[in-house]
């Protein structure tokens, strides 16, 4: 239930920051009618190289690994306060937050409760967007454009990069391949 799940993120705070098993990463999405919307994150992360972790426990082999959770404003409001409120404690270096409706508070609210971590977040619809992006000054939000989960996600490899060049890498060679592509496309069209 909530309770454990919330006890199982006090319990990876309070041993050491930032230990090998916490993911860089951390998913959040308020419902599980967001999935197919977030999944363009999930697709980002893996195509860097990035492995999913579902058992905090048991960690993938992969040196970067993310961590993905539905967690509702309204509905679980004390996981989503224990999630953001831990966050840095565990170790995450960025959480990409999703929400749809005309209410999408998780983005903001994890933004409050999580910073300094920074947070990016996901319109999943277009009516969504100015509840995600409305922020008062000194509590920011990045933000992505309704839908747009991958670019999310490779904003916040675009943050670890900054630290690991293994990940700059990554991207730099993501970015070539998708340069490959555009240009396949056009010398398609002049065959
Ligand atoms: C938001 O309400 C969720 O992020 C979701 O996009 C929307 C609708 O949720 P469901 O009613 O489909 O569970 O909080």
């Amino acid at each position: 239930g909530v309770r454990e799940l919330i006890e199982e993120f006090e319990a990876e705070a309070a041993r050491d920051r930032d230990s090998e098993e916490t993911p860089e990463v951390g998913i959040v999405m308020g419902s599980d009618s967001d999935l197919d919307t977030m999944y363009g994150a999930y697709e980002a992360l893996s195509e860097l190289g990035f492995a999913e972790v579902t058992d905090l426990e048991d960690p993938p082999e992969a040196r970067f690994t993310f961590e993905t959770y539905v967690v509702s404003a309204h509905r679980t409001p004390k996981l989503m306060d224990a999630y953001a409120s831990t966050a840095s404690d565990r170790g995450l270096d960025v959480i990409i937050a999703g929400a749809g409706g005309k209410s999408a508070d998780l983005p903001n609210m994890t933004a409050s409760l999580a910073y300094p971590v920074p947070v990016i977040g996901v319109p999943v619809q277009e009516k969504s967007v100015s509840s995600v992006i409305g922020m008062p000054t000194g509590a920011p939000l990045t933000a992505v454009d309704a839908g747009k989960s991958f670019n999310a996600a490779l904003s916040a490899v675009q943050i670890l990069a900054r630290e690991h060049e293994e990940l700059r890498n990554r991207l730099v060679e993501y970015h070539e391949g998708l340069q490959g592509e555009v240009a396949a496309v056009s010398r398609d069209l002049h065959e």
